[in-house]
This record gives C-alpha cells, sequence and structure tokens, in this order.
C-alpha cells in the first residue's frame, strides 16, 4: 500500500490525513498552496484536473474527492474498523450519512466560501444565505442524532463519518453560527478533538485554533 496525499491545512484533505494517521499506515505529504494558485498549475491538474485538494495518489493512481477517499481507506484497511462492514446493521446508517455530509453539507460549504469565486458576486450574498440555512438544517440534524445517541455519529466507535463530519463542523468556526452553538454537537466536538490522531493531525498541519483547551 503506497500513499501520497497533495493536501492543503485545514481544507477537503483534512479529513483524509486524519484518517491516514489514525491508521498508523505509511504515507508521504505534499503541501499544495492554494494562496499562490499552486492547484491550477499544469503539474496538478495533471493529478487533478478539477484543480481542488485532496488529491490522493494510491499505488500510483491519483483519486479525489474527500469522502471518497475516506471509504476507500476504509475499504482498504478493513482490521481498523472505520466503517460498519456490509451487512452489519450499521451499514445502512454509515452509507446514509456519509452521502448526506457529501452531496448536502460539502456542497453547502462550497456555496459559502466560494459564491464569490465558483458564481457571479451580484448574487454571493443571496447564495450564503441559502448555504446557511442549508448549514443550520445539517447541524439540527446532527444535533439530534447525538441527543439521541451520544457517543460517536455511527454506532459505537470511531468512524469515517467522524473524519468528514468534524471537518466540515471546523469550517464552522467563523461563521455566522458556528457548530459549537448546538449543544449535543458542542459536546461530540469536544471528545473528538482530545482524540490523540486530532491533536496529531493539527501539529502536523500547523493548525492551533479550534483545539480543546489544556486540561
Ligand atoms: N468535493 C471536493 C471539494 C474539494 C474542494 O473544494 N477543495 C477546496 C479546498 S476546501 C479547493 O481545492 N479549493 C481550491 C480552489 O477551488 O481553487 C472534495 O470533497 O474533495
Amino acid at each position: 500500500m503506497n500513499y501520497l496525499l497533495y493536501y492543503s491545512p485545514g481544507v477537503a484533505s483534512l479529513c483524509v490525513h486524519w484518517m491516514l494517521i489514525e491508521l498508523g499506515v505509511p504515507f508521504e505529504t505534499h503541501r499544495v498552496d492554494l494562496k499562490s494558485g499552486q492547484q491550477r498549475e499544469p503539474e496538478y491538474l495533471r493529478l487533478n484536473p478539477s484543480g481542488r485538494v485532496p488529491t490522493l495518489v494510491v499505488d500510483g493512481t491519483p483519486r479525489h474527492e474527500s469522502a471518497a477517499l475516506l471509504m476507500l481507506l476504509a475499504e482498504r484497511h478493513p482490521e481498523a474498523g472505520l466503517a460498519p462492514a456490509p451487512g452489519t446493521a450499521e451499514r445502512g446508517e454509515w452509507l446514509e450519512t456519509m452521502i448526506f455530509l457529501a452531496n448536502t453539507v460539502l456542497p453547502a460549504m462550497r456555496d459559502r466560501f466560494y459564491a464569490d469565486i465558483d458564481g457571479d458576486p451580484a448574487g454571493a450574498d443571496a447564495v450564503r444565505a441559502l448555504a446557511d440555512r442549508r448549514l443550520d438544517d445539517a447541524w439540527n440534524r446532527l444535533d439530534a442524532q447525538l441527543a439521541a445517541r451520544p457517543g460517536y455519529l455511527i454506532g459505537e466507535r470511531l468512524s469515517t463519518v467522524d473524519f468528514l463530519a468534524v471537518m466540515l463542523l471546523r469550517w464552522t468556526r467563523n461563521l455566522p453560527h458556528p457548530a459549537t452553538g448546538w449543544p449535543h454537537l458542542a459536546a461530540y466536538i469536544h471528545r473528538i478533538r482530545a482524540l490523540p490522531s486530532f491533536i496529531e493531525l493539527n501539529a502536523r498541519e500547523g493548525l492551533t485554533d479550534w483545539l480543546n483547551e489544556p486540561a
């Protein structure tokens, strides 16, 4: 198994970087400077024609889309138990939540942060307002899920859902409605941020905000 992750600190590569650390498998990283536009340089576009991060080169083949990469890694490392196995009771809820995060929450985040760039700046405020409503709905849903069953988002143990969800929750920290304003999400965030792999991830990416206060 050979992995090379193209990443940039704090962005959509974060969940994949975190999962690689949690798995404890060997991997290499290559930092992409989004500010200077490295993601649009020909060398990177050959790996990822959409010019976005992350790209994970798996045994020589570049693969994309953060949620798909988490699911692929779970499949390649079943012994880590980071996804419920096919046929188990939690499998349906895992699939449902991964797809919800990937096709509802991730696009709303893209709209929230890229409305001026991806679309007409004249309409950007309306796009951001709709994105904020979608994000509020998502946090209501996840908060209710955690109210009914605190712990991890799926079942009794850490899964790919937690890596993806916590990355998305982190992105709300400077938005009008940070996810820490939802009580069950706040408790969940606090629990997950205590994981050694999350602390290690932040150290490796040089991220110093959105960490638990030292005990
Ligand atoms: N659906 C993609 C979204 C990737 C994405 O939008 N990445 C952003 C960073 S969060 C990016 O590369 N932005 C640079 C750009 O669009 O120029 C995924 O989940 O991997």
